[in-house]
């Protein structure tokens, strides 16, 4: 598997951590390719438990180089927040490299995150605050601050007040806010420059000279497709593209190079923030799913809607990644349910529609149709094998291959790293 990419393939929280983290021994770099601080990717290895918002998973893993992408948008201060953390816990972080090409989060991304939120009132997009689509509207925008600009004291300077006159008007004439010295920006990034500066590197010419030499490389997606800018529920997304397109120009590497796509889908749905959600459950189900899946937001700390599996959205995420395997994660939570329903195709105002609309009104209109599936008891957290499952559970991973059209090769049952089944 010379580049592979994982990619989530729903609203993000599948468990792209444990997976990334499960595949971390059999490559080389680990490399993230878009967002920023705004993932919370959590894996769990026998006691221990590590929140990932930045660094690539493969980071736990202590053969693997891992790489931030040209692709991501860095705080510094959260970066270095977590360096220190996970070295207090004896984890090695000093093979990481970073892009000279990736954008930085200043503090007036994170200021205006939060109070365009706060502006929007009830169409909030429900954002983690984080400064994720200030740092990219300004990348696409041709205001942005990179890496490399850090060590380049006056270009850093100019870019910072270039960046800075017409956000200093929005900050004061409609937020109210103070304005920004540009002056206070500089000193701040260039508070960080000399930790960085070792790890800086062109990232594009390193993985693509490890490839070369036959070396390994995990591409490790962040939130989901349909968090997708392009492809997902907008304007209820993300600002850039976890679908495997973003992958290659996060990271510099070529699609020629990529000989894999594996999504991570969860046995059943959530989706914290804003936007149509189809089987989002209001019962005691959806509380049911939220408890036992620990569904809470990494980051934020926000309780995660939950809803039933929507096979519409495992087709479309297979057609928008071109999937090539399945990681079903999250299958023990659907321990003791009597039946299942799954999500077959939608109602949208009386016509049935298999596939996700392209028109996000319908996709608002929604309802789901549900085909009921017999549930198990047993416990399955210990099973290794696809026959130790009970038979309904098998019926239940199969009738979701079916329905997702790509073959499922692993499956989660429970949050250890070794909790996983291995098919193919
Ligand atoms: P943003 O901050 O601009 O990227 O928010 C835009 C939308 O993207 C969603 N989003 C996420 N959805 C699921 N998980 C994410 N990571 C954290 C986690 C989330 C948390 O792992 O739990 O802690 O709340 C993530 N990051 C962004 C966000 O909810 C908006 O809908
Ligand atoms: P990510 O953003 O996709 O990496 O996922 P998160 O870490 O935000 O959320 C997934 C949660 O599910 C984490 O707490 C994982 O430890 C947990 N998890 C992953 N796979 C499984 C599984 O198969 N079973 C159970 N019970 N938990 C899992
Ligand atoms: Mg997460």
């Amino acid at each position: 598997m010379p580049a592979v990419v994982l990619v989530g393939a729903q609203w993000g929280d599948e468990g792209k951590g444990k997976a990334t983290d499960l595949l971390g021994d059999r490559v080389d770099y680990v490399v993230r390719y878009q967002g920023g601080n705004n993932a919370g990717h959590t894996v769990v290895i026998g006691d221990k438990k590590f929140a990932l918002h930045l660094l690539p998973s493969g980071i736990l893993t202590p053969a693997c180089i891992p790489v931030i992408g040209n692709g991501v948008v860095i705080d510094l201060e959260v970066l270095f927040r977590e360096i220190d953390g996970l070295n207090e816990k004896g984890v090695d972080t000093s093979k990481l490299l970073i892009s000279a090409n990736a954008h930085i989060i200043t503090p007036y991304h994170v200021t205006v995150d939060k109070v365009s939120e706060r502006f929007l009132g009830k169409r909030a997009i429900g954002t983690t605050g984080r400064g994720i689509g200030p740092t990219y509207g300004d990348k696409m925008g041709r205001l942005g601050i990179r890496v490399q600009d850090l060590f380049d004291p006056s270009i850093l300077m100019q870019k910072v007040e270039g960046a800075l006159v017409q956000k200093n008007e929005l900050l004061v004439k409609v937020y109210n806010r103070a304005a920004v010295r540009p002056q206070d920006v500089v000193d701040h990034l260039l508070s960080f420059a000399e930790r960085l500066k070792p790890m800086v590197a062109d990232t594009s010419l390193v993985l693509n000279s490890a490839l070369a030499e036959g070396k390994t490389v995990l591409l490790e997606g962040g939130q989901g497709t349909l968090l997708d800018v392009d492809h997902g529920t907008y304007p209820f997304v993300t600002s850039s593209n976890p679908t495997a397109g973003g992958a290659t120009t996060g990271s510099g590497i070529g699609p020629t190079k990529i000989t894999g796509v594996i999504g991570i889908l969860k046995a059943y749905t959530t989706r914290v923030g804003s936007g149509p959600f189809p089987t989002e459950l209001f019962d005691e189900w959806g509380e049911f799913l939220r408890k036992t899946g620990g569904e809470v937001g990494v980051t934020t700390g926000r309780n995660r809607r939950c809803g039933w599996f929507d096979a519409p959205i495992a087709r479309y995420a297979t057609r928008v990644n071109g999937l090539t395997d399945i990681f079903l994660t999250k299958l023990d939570v659907l321990t003791g349910i009597k039946e299942i329903p799954v999500c077959v195709a939608y109602d949208v105002d009386g016509v049935r529609v298999d596939e996700v609309p392209v028109s996000q009104t319908d996709f608002h209109h929604a309802k789901p149709i549900y085909q009921m599936f017999p549930g198990w008891d047993e416990d399955i957290t210990g099973a290794k094998t696809f026959e130790e499952l009970p038979k309904n559970a098998q019926d239940y991973v199969l009738a979701l291959e079916k329905l997702s059209g790509t073959r499922i090769s692993a499956i989660g049952v429970g949050q250890d790293r070794n909790a996983t089944i291995v098919r193919h």
